[in-house]
Order: structure tokens, then C-alpha cells, then sequence
């Protein structure tokens, strides 16, 4: 079972999707009015939401105008959680050695994780929206990730799927420019659904996609799966939220397992596609950023 948003003549409507792929409009405002009427009710948020759904009517995924499934207070992210990022981060920090050692290995071996700010809900996209480039970058890439949407407490309610966009060359330069090759507008993109906690028995089993399309044709492929994820979840949660103030409906992105080949960068008018078979395909055009 997993909850999206659509755009509605009223507004943004929450909804669930069925395993047959069938739309149903929930009552509720937004996910976490969902996930805190069903606390309220003893019950979890899966069993509301079926119960929620017996009679309503429904509607053909592909007939509805997708938007993000929550809006994120605050997006972060945990960076060098795959061996494949850690040797591409090595890569552009070290102008192009193959098998260099740096403090990335550091981090990779650390008992503490690297952890992020990402983005804010004004900066963060949804399905079909377009993610930005930066005008100050030669060698930017999406970054397909498995996201946690969690509450204050640090609970995993659910997951979605999410680009942490990056710049390359920005961060190989300097890794003190990582705010900058990790944050301007519409740099983050997440969605298209929350696959419910209690509806994935096993979430190292979730497979990540990433497809990126040039003039209609294919120009990257690649795919992973969590269970190659250095740490676990509730790791990266645990030192996101030690002793900080964290918000309902904080998206953690859990770190990149796809890189494309290290002479490619985005362009502008390519479309990105990450899949997370469960969650669903989120689609993004990309767009030069306009000053
Ligand atoms: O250290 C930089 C961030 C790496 C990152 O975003 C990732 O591994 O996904
Ligand atoms: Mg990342």
C-alpha cells in the first residue's frame, strides 16, 4: 500500500494506491494527519488505510497530475554509505586517480556517518517537475536514493524514492563546497509515493533504478539494491536525530549506489527516472536554473 498526493481543482489530494494500482481519495489532509489519526485510533497506518479505502472510488493512476506525497519540512541525506560512492567521491576528489585513498574512506569505515542537509520543502520537487542545473557547474549528476519519511521521534513511517542532485566538480574541488554542490533550487527531487513501513517485509530487498534520456534515448541505465548499503537504516536515523530537533515528515535520503560514468554530465532537457519497484517511477525533466 503506498500514499500519494494528486493536484485536484480543490487542491492537493491525498490518496492511496492499491497494489492493483487503483486511486483512492483518502480524508485526510496530508500523510501526517493520516499517520496521527490512526495513532489516535490504536491502529496502524496501514490497517486504517484499507479500512479507509473499502468503498471509495477509484481512480487510473495514469489520469492524475502527480505531485510530491508530503512536503518535507527539511530533506537530509547520508553520503558514502555504498562502496560505489565512496570510489567516486575519491575519483573527483583526487582530479581523476582510480583506487585513491582519501578521507572518504575515512567516513566509509567511521562509526559516525556523514549526514546532510539536503533541502526544504521550497526547494524540493515532485513528479514531473523539473530539477535545475547549476549555472556554476561543468559535471552534475542525480544521485538515486532510497528515502526514510520519518516523524519527530525518528521513526521510519515510510519510504519514497529521492535525487539528491549533485555537482561533481564542486565538490572535488573542495569538500568544504558541499553545501554547494548539494543545495540550490530544485536540487532535490522526491517521490512518487510513501510505500507504508508495514507494508515492506524486508526494505534491504528494495531495488533502485535509474534511467537518464537524451533526445528520447536512453544515455545511462544502472541499478542497485539496499542490502549493499554499508549501515542500516536506523543507524543513519539514529545520528540524524541525536540531540537535534527534527521535524514530522523529515525526509532522509539513505545515500547513492548509482553513479553514471565519470565522463558523463546532465544536460539540459534530459529526463530522469528513478524507479523503486513498490514505490513507483519519479520523473523529472531537467532545466538549466534561471537566475
Ligand atoms: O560526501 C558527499 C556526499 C555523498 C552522497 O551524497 C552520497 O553518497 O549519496
Ligand atoms: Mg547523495
Amino acid at each position: 500500500m503506498r500514499i500519494i498526493r494528486y493536484v485536484k481543482e480543490s487542491g492537493k489530494q491525498l490518496a492511496a494506491v492499491t497494489e492493483e494500482n487503483k486511486v483512492i481519495d483518502l480524508p485526510y489532509k496530508d500523510f501526517m494527519t493520516l499517520v496521527a489519526e490512526a495513532r489516535r485510533n490504536n491502529r496502524t497506518t496501514f490497517e486504517m488505510v484499507k479500512q479507509l479505502i473499502g468503498n471509495g472510488e477509484e481512480l487510473a493512476l495514469e489520469d492524475i497530475d502527480l505531485t510530491t506525497p508530503i512536503d518535507a519540512p527539511e530533506v537530509w541525506a547520508a553520503g558514502v554509505t555504498y562502496k560505489k560512492s565512496k570510489e567516486a567521491r575519491n575519483y573527483e576528489a583526487t582530479q581523476g586517480k582510480l583506487d585513491a585513498e582519501t578521507f572518504y574512506d575515512k567516513v566509509y569505515d567511521a562509526i559516525r556517518p556523514e549526514i546532510f542537509f539536503k533541502s526544504t520543502a521550497a526547494r524540493t520537487v515532485g513528479p514531473n517537475e523539473p530539477v535545475y542545473l547549476r549555472s556554476d557547474s561543468n559535471w552534475q549528476i542525480p544521485e538515486p536514493e532510497l528515502g526514510l519519511v520519518i516523524d519527530k521521534e525518528g521513526t521510519i513511517l515510510g519510504y519514497t524514492a529521492g535525487n539528491d542532485m549533485s555537482c561533481r566538480d564542486i565538490e572535488g574541488e573542495n569538500p568544504l563546497y558541499l553545501p554547494q554542490a548539494k543545495v540550490w533550487k530544485n536540487s532535490c527531487s522526491i517521490g512518487p509515493s510513501i510505500l507504508l513501513k508495514e507494508a515492506v517485509s524486508d526494505p534491504y530487498e528494495l531495488q533502485i533504478i535509474c534511467r537518464i534520456y537524451r533526445d528520447e534515448k536512453l544515455v545511462f541505465e544502472g541499478d542497485a539494491q539496499v542490502n549493499q548499503l554499508k549501515r542500516k537504516l536506523e543507524e543513519l536515523v539514529h545520528y540524524l536525530t541525536l540531540d537535534n530537533t527534527i521535524f514530522d515528515g523529515t525526509v532522509l535520503l539513505t545515500g547513492t549506489c548509482i553513479v553514471p560514468p565519470n565522463d558523463f554530465t546532465l544536460n539540459e532537457k534530459d529526463r530522469i527516472e528513478i524507479e523503486i519497484p513498490g514505490i513507483g517511477v519519479l520523473k523529472n525533466p531537467v532545466l538549466q536554473s534561471k537566475k
